[in-house]
């Protein structure tokens, strides 16, 4: 007998964009062939999980029914391509989206396997090399772009290996983007030759040149990227051993040179939750879903939606979703909604988990060292209480867990960040920076509920006491002497 192997399916969706058609189709997979049940991930998009194997194929042409795909979701190629959702200007936002959808076709995979394997196309003859970018032996590792506009840093610009800042001209369009490169969160416990690293801006490039920017940037990586080492393969440490000024000059040699980059400044990496209105007059939602889990009840009232939505849903970085698009005349329908299916209820969470994430880990992620999506809630809920008895249940605090140390839950540029050692086991990171500019350092090694939640009893004590006004609780354990500030772009462990 075969054994009945089970797989993870992550679909690949720029920007977090999913017509209500390609919800309802996504949905009805998940639940005939995903265990019903579907995960919104950290870099918007979908993942199913419990597929077994025979559930492979009709899942995959149930997805191209609706022209989606896996191409490029995982591998040593470009990953899925992130676009900030928050709704502040429309109009750039959308057109923003429109780049990270090109920019995710230009760099993906021309491969007609794909097409073979899944969909039983018959094998055309390339007529010049079938991949022309990648080659026979594609990147060293895999690679992942972002687009954003300030002031939010929703998708996190500084955790990708190639962001795009956006910069607005005076006639409130895209002038083009400041140029961040390097960024990551993996490491590998014991192994102080892996660590996480925000991203550096080498400089600005008006929107014409984002092809050949982008292709400049990859094709460093893909040239000069470590291939002996796995552990040392992306990106950021091709920065760190060649030098960023040799790589800034080895992308201009290729590209031309950059302008300087020019000035932007972050407020925030978290969604907006609730209602906001665009200055075009049009209405989102946006819905908090704890780890960005649906289970079948959740699905089945959010299809309620899907019926009669006649805008779009985006997948947001922080796992949550955002009804997009409504029109002022439907909103009282969707207001209606979603008071009848209970969702509006959802978003009536402290601050303090609403600015949380945890990645998958147990009982699926075949890498974790201890439970992270299962376990931060009811922790959280610990958290509450400390919170609450020093006055903080109103500070937006970023918490971030995941099962491992390799990041997925971007958790070293969280104010609390918390990676999995062994069950029941994390380490604790604090100072990370509130809208994720600054990585935070170790404070307390492999300990388990009771010391978490003793320490931030006593670092919450303090913030509570000694904050300056408008302090966040990252900056204040720096100058609080708590943990000394992480200053270079890389994480220093000492
Ligand atoms: Fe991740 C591997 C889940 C975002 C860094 N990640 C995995 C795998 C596929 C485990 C594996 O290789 O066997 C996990 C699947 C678990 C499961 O059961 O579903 C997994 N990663 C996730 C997701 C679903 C976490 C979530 O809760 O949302 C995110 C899916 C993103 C997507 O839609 O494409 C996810 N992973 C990230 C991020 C965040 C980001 O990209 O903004 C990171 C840190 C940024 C970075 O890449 O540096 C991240 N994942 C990793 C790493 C460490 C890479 C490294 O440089 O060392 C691994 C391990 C690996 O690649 O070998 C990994
Ligand atoms: Fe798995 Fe580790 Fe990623 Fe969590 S951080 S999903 S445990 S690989």
């Amino acid at each position: 007998l075969e054994p009945a192997f089970q797989f993870m399916i992550r679909v690949r969706l720029p920007g977090g964009i999913c017509t209500t058609e390609r919800w309802l189709k996504i949905a009805e997979l998940a639940c005939a062939h995903g265990g019903e049940t579907l995960r919104m991930t950290t870099r918007q998009t979908f993942q199913f999980h419990w597929v077994l194997k025979q559930d492979l194929v009709p899942l995959i042409r149930g997805l191209h029914e609706v022209l989606l795909d896996t191409v490029a979701a995982c591998g040593d190629d470009s990953r899925g391509v992130m676009a900030t959702v928050y709704p502040e200007f429309p109009a750039l936002q959308a057109e923003l989206a429109d780049l990270a959808k090109a920019v995710s076709d230009h760099v993906i995979p021309r491969t007609g396997a794909y097409h073979e394997i899944w969909y039983g196309e018959e094998r055309v003859a390339a007529s010049g090399p079938e991949e022309p970018f990648y080659g026979r032996t594609y990147m060293p590792r895999k690679f992942k772009i972002g687009f954003v506009i300030p002031p939010n840093n929703d998708i996190d610009i500084y955790a990708q290996d190639l962001g795009y800042i956006a910069i607005v001209g005076g006639d409130g369009r895209i002038a083009g983007f400041n140029v961040a490169i390097g960024g990551g969160m993996g490491r590998t416990d014991k192994a102080p030759h892996t660590y996480p690293r925000t991203a550096s801006v080498i400089g600005f490039i008006t929107p014409d040149r984002l092809y050949p920017v982008t292709e400049a940037v990859m094709g460093v990586q893909r040239d000069y990227g470590n291939r002996a080492d796995r552990a040392r393969a992306r990106f950021k440490y091709t920065i760190d051993d060649k030098g960023l000024d040799w790589i800034k000059a080895a992308i201009e040699d290729r590209a031309g040179p950059l302008d300087p980059a020019r000035p932007y400044a972050f407020t925030s990496n978290a969604d907006r939750y609730g209602w906001t209105e665009s200055d075009d007059g049009v209405h989102h939602y946006t819905l908090f879903v704890e780890n960005g889990r649906l289970d079948r009840d959740l699905l089945d009232r959010i299809e309620r939606i899907a019926r009669v939505h006649k805008g779009h849903f985006r997948l947001t970085p922080n796992q949550n979703l955002m009804i997009a698009g409504v029109a002022a005349a439907d909103r009282p329908a969707i207001e209606a909604l979603l008071a009848e299916t209970g969702l509006a209820a959802l978003n009536a969470r402290s601050t303090l988990r609403l600015n949380a994430m945890a990645c998958v880990a147990l009982p699926t992620c075949g890498l974790a060292m201890a439970d992270s999506e299962r376990y931060l809630p009811s922790l959280i809920t610990r958290i509450e209480a400390i919170l609450s008895r020093h006055g903080l249940e109103k500070e937006p605090i970023t918490l971030r867990m995941t099962g491992c140390p390799n990041g997925c839950a971007r958790p070293y540029i969280a104010e609390i960040g918390l990676t999995g050692r062994a069950p029941g086991k994390y380490n604790l990171y604090l100072g990370g920076g509130f809208h994720g500019q600054r990585l935070g350092r170790l404070y307390r090694e492999n300990i388990g509920e009771a010391a978490i939640l003793e320490t931030l009893d006593e670092t919450l004590g303090r913030y509570a006491a000694e904050r300056q006004p408008g302090e966040h609780f990252g900056d204040f354990t720096i100058r609080a002497g708590i943990v000394r500030e992480v200053t270079e772009g890389r994480f220093s462990n000492d």
